[in-house]
């Protein structure tokens, strides 16, 4: 039907009264209903700001019966200092403190061996890991209450080749119920992971059928407290396959530190606050802060140097990049089924591995680092020395 313009026009003239009274009402009906719902949004706000307050006070309430409660009771779990009453508020940084000798600590520290070790022959790998409670230095003077497989963090690289059976036993030495959770393995977690009292051994075993680098850990709650307080390291499982030749191969754990004081006269313990703000005080590969700077890795010119990375966290990835070169080959995800090929930076992720190769033909020193420079900032750095070459870095 065709549009017919004069069908309407009159009848707004005609009723153009009628119109305008009809459009005042309905304007103040709208306003009318816009101040209720406005009534009710102010409403709805605040019972939903009283939420919020409710859930923080809530989730402050959980941080303090983890940081004040039983856990005070153990060692390494020393109530967060400075916080409030309800715990919720992390102590000051403690970042890049150091004592005036400093230096000379770092020279005399024995750095954590990260030469590959050798796969034991035959067909089973036994693993004996006892946990302590030991005091463990994480930068150059500064002390920190750890619970350590095999007495240091992180604790001793496995290495077994794909198709071995694992044969894990953990002793618990310490003062509260530990166990290890082995990424390599396809396992009944409740069965292989569960709880080993103090005093207790307990051995499991699994096959090794997936090649690659893998986080090992404490799976006992509150897990982020026992990974942050030293307890990981890193299994590698060789293929069958080889994969090319490497002329050097390092195994590099990142991991956070969270600390509730200094540790500079008295060790630190872990402060559960700064840990779920993700805001470490040191980050460090394999425990300690910068010690591969003052002890360089080493290689020759024109070698292929294989970095084995896993990221321990509790809470960081990793963006392991070498600063000066490329990655050459990039296994992400310690998949080893295939590589990328000249990679400038590769994520890690927390609880995760890569396998990483460079080839450096030009003398110097590499630092290897995770890109995410707060981390740098914190001691996540190292130096691959290349050569036969003096000094150290700027960075
Ligand atoms: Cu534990």
């Amino acid at each position: 039907m065709a549009y017919q313009a004069s069908d309407r026009v009159p009848a707004y003239r005609h009723d153009e009264h009628a119109t305008r009274h009809a459009l005042i009402g309905v304007v103040a009906v709208l306003l009318g209903v816009a101040v209720g719902v406005l009534a009710i949004v102010a409403i709805w706000m605040g019972s939903s700001a009283n939420d919020a307050k409710r859930q923080a006070e809530a989730a402050a309430a959980k941080v303090s019966a983890a940081t004040s409660g039983s856990m005070t009771d153990m060692p390494g779990m020393a109530p967060t200092a400075g916080a409030t009453a309800d715990g919720a508020v992390a102590t000051p940084s403690y970042a890049g403190l150091a004592p005036e000798n400093a230096d000379a600590i770092a020279a005399a520290h024995v750095p954590y061996p990260a030469a590959m070790p050798a796969a034991p022959a035959g067909p089973v790998a036994n693993v004996h890991l006892v946990l302590k409670d030991v005091v463990h230095q994480i930068a150059p003077g500064i002390k920190y209450n750890a619970w350590a497989f095999a007495g240091g963090a992180p604790g001793p690289v496995v290495h077994v080749r794909q198709g071995q059976t694992v044969r894990i036993t953990l002793t618990n030495d310490g003062a509260i119920p530990h166990s290890v959770d082995f990424h390599a393995a396809r396992i009944a977690p409740n069965l292989a992971f569960r709880d080993v009292d103090p005093g207790q051994s307990f051995t499991f075993s699994f096959k090794a059928g997936d090649p690659g680098v893998y986080m090992y850990h404490c799976g006992t709650k509150p897990v982020l407290a026992h990974i942050a307080n030293g307890m990981y390291g890193a299994i590698v499982v060789s293929p069958t396959t080889p994969l090319p030749k490497a002329d050097r191969e390092y195994v590099l754990v990142s991991s956070e530190w969270y600390l509730n004081g200094p540790g500079l006269k008295t060790p630190a313990s872990f402060d559960m606050a700064k840990a779920h703000a993700m805001a470490p005080d040191w980050v460090t590969w394999n425990g300690y802060a910068g010690q591969y700077v003052k002890h360089p890795l080493t290689a020759n010119p024109g070698e292929t140097v294989r970095f084995w990375v896993v990221a321990a966290g509790p809470s960081f990835d990793t963006d392991f990049h070498v600063v000066g070169t490329l990655l050459n080959r990039a296994w992400v995800d310690a998949d080893l089924t295939q590589y990328l090929r000249n990679v400038q930076t590769a994520t890690v992720p927390a609880g995760g591995g890569g396998v990483f190769d460079v080839k450096i033909d030009k003398p110097g020193l590499y630092p290897f680092v995770s890109h995410s420079f707060a981390s740098v900032d914190m001691g996540q750095v190292g130096l691959l020395k290349v050569g036969d070459v003096a000094g150290t870095m700027s960075h």
